[in-house]
């Protein structure tokens, strides 16, 4: 089988491909991705070189090279991950996640729809559960859950989301959608929660919490989200929508104790020095409340759960990151120097 991975040199797509390129010799992998900022090459390090894995560099935005990659590569599954993800960043500057995450979408399932015959083909397509908005102190989000998005990112999410089941609908494309919770793991770019609060603490630079630090998010260890995408390709519904999470709601303020207490034993140095550095923010615009999934239709249709918890999750997180500092060092470009500066440095105290 030929499998197109669209932003394979990303966070979540470079863990999956690390696992999956391995693990099916048989199969062979086009990572088609733009490497943007978010992308490292580094995390693709493990399988640069098998045979059965090749970097294609294409802009989903760019119609003519998306149609061109489908004709020379005839994939017959295609595993869409490639988007701007990252929240701060679209309330900063919307347009390029309408470029990649709307159209880049669009172009993808209009090339699905030329090089697929009825019949042919599945498009699986990456989301995640911040479509349907947020939840106050109780209750779950269902793959029923109406959408109402917050952010430009998660509107646009949305919107590649709808088009999604548009096409299988009107086109009968066979398309799956997976909805998941808040992923970490190892090679998460460093402006997402944990990577930044675990570098900034091991430099002995302040650790920013929007707000009061109690929005709660839902978080799921990246191998887990890797392992559920591929279960639903294999066995979940054409035209179905999955939630994935992790049943492991913790406080953002929690979440940032955790990092400090595993970093503390890690580097062995009072747990004080790390918490000191806990510097209240400006909250982020718009931000939702709180994040919690229930995957019963998963668990209970396709057998998945998650492997990891939390607490081991987190460590392995941290260990990662100490014994990385090469991949720490690529992705601190003089572009992310630039993003930490404009988001942090416009951030006044939380009264
Ligand atoms: P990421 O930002 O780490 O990586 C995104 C990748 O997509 C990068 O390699 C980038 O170069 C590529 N890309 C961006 N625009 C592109 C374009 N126009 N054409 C081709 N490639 C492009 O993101 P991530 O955290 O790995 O997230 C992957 C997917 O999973 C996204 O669709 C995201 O919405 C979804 N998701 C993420 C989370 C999370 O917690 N990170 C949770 C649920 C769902
Ligand atoms: O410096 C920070 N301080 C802080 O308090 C940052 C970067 C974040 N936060 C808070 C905001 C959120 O409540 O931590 C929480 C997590 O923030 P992010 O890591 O930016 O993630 P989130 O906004 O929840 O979105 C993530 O999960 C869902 C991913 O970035 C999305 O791609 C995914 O769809």
């Amino acid at each position: 089988m030929k499998i197109v991975v669209t932003g394979g040199a990303g966070f979540i797509g470079s863990n999956f491909l690390t696992r999956l390129v391995p693990r099916y010799p048989e199969h062979s992998f086009v990572n088609l991705d733009k490497l943007t900022y978010a992308a490292n090459l580094r995390s693709l390090a493990s399988i640069a070189e098998a045979p059965n894995y090749q970097l294609a560099r294409v802009d989903l935005a760019d119609m003519a090279a998306v149609d061109a990659l489908f004709a020379a590569q005839k994939p017959d599954l295609v595993v869409h991950f490639a988007a701007e993800s990252h929240v701060d960043r679209s309330i900063v500057g919307p347009k390029d996640f309408i470029d990649a995450n709307i159209v880049g979408t669009f172009n993808l399932l209009e090339a699905c729809r030329k090089h697929w015959p009825r019949g042919q083909g599945l498009l699986h397509h990456v989301s995640t559960d911040e479509v349907y908005g947020s939840l106050g102190a109780t209750g779950y989000f269902t793959e029923e859950t109406r959408y109402d998005p917050s952010s430009p990112y998660s509107a646009s999410k949305a919107a590649s989301d709808h088009l999604v089941r548009a096409y299988h609908r009107t086109y009968g494309l066979a398309t799956k959608i997976t909805n998941c919770s808040n992923n970490y793991g190892p090679r998460q770019f460093p402006e997402k929660l944990i990577p930044l609060m675990i570098l900034n603490a091991l430099e002995g630079k302040p650790l920013p919490v929007y707000g009061a630090g109690l929005n709660v998010r839902d978080w799921l260890y990246v191998d887990d989200h890797c392992e559920a995408i591929w279960t639903v390709v294999e066995k979940g519904r054409v035209g179905e929508t999955y939630n994935i999470g992790g049943r492991s709601e913790r406080k953002n303020i929690d979440v940032v104790h955790a990092i400090c207490s595993i970093l503390a034993q890690e580097t062995n140095q009072p747990v004080e020095k790390l918490t000191g550095l806990i510097k209240y923010v400006t909250d982020r615009p718009g931000h939702d409340l709180r994040y919690a999934i229930d995957a019963t239709r998963l668990a209970s249709e396709c057998g998945w759960t998650p492997r990891e918890t939390f607490e081991t999750g987190l460590k392995k997180t941290v260990r990662w990151y100490l014994d990385n500092p090469q991949w720490i060092e690529d992705v601190r470009s003089g572009e992310y120097r630039k993003w930490i500066d404009r988001n942090y440095g416009e951030r006044t105290g939380h009264p």
